[in-house]
């Protein structure tokens, strides 16, 4: 059974206790086990991560390349919040590590302020996920399981 890797970035701590009308009412636990739920469904299991540190995040991408090229992760689903819209260092270490990734965002960033239009991670990413709430960890499980379908058939 191979893991998917689900990554969140600065203050998605705070989900659920301020800005629901951006974010949704639920909390990062509540995010937690809808992707332990996700997972389940796919036959994959779910290694749920936040830090509000780069040098952390690009630790886990990582380490979650290793992992994938030893064929025990499936990839990450990366929400990395604001570093999506000034980290290079996020996209060097997407690229260098060689892992697939889904980036993620729960609002529809392309709705809200021009320096949220901005994503240094859409280049290095197998697809992107915004703008269906929590929801979207969801569908970007399956979109996911999905992409390894014919990886797994070999
Ligand atoms: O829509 C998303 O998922 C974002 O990645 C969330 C980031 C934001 O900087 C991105 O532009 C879009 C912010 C996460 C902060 O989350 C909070 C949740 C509740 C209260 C305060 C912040």
């Amino acid at each position: 059974m191979k893991t998917v890797v689900i990554l969140n970035g600065p203050n998605l701590n705070l989900l659920g206790q301020r800005e629901p009308a951006t974010y949704g009412v639920q909390t990062l636990e509540d995010v937690r086990q809808l992707c332990t739920s996700a997972c389940e469904l796919h036959q994959l299991r779910a290694d749920f991560r936040q830090s509000n540190h780069e040098g952390i995040l690009i630790d886990w991408i990582h380490e979650a390349g290793a992992a994938q090229a030893a064929g025990q992760v499936a990839g990450v689903i990366l929400n990395a919040g604001a570093y999506t819209h000034t980290s290079i260092a996020l996209a060097d270490a997407i690229k260098g590590a060689q892992v697939r990734v889904i980036e993620l965002h729960i609002s529809n960033v392309h709705a809200r302020e021009p320096f949220r239009h901005q994503s240094y991670i859409s280049a290095v990413a197998a697809g992107v996920m915004f703008g269906f709430g929590t929801n979207g960890y969801s569908l970007a499980i399956s979109a996911m399981a999905q992409l390894i379908q014919g990886e797994q058939r070999v």
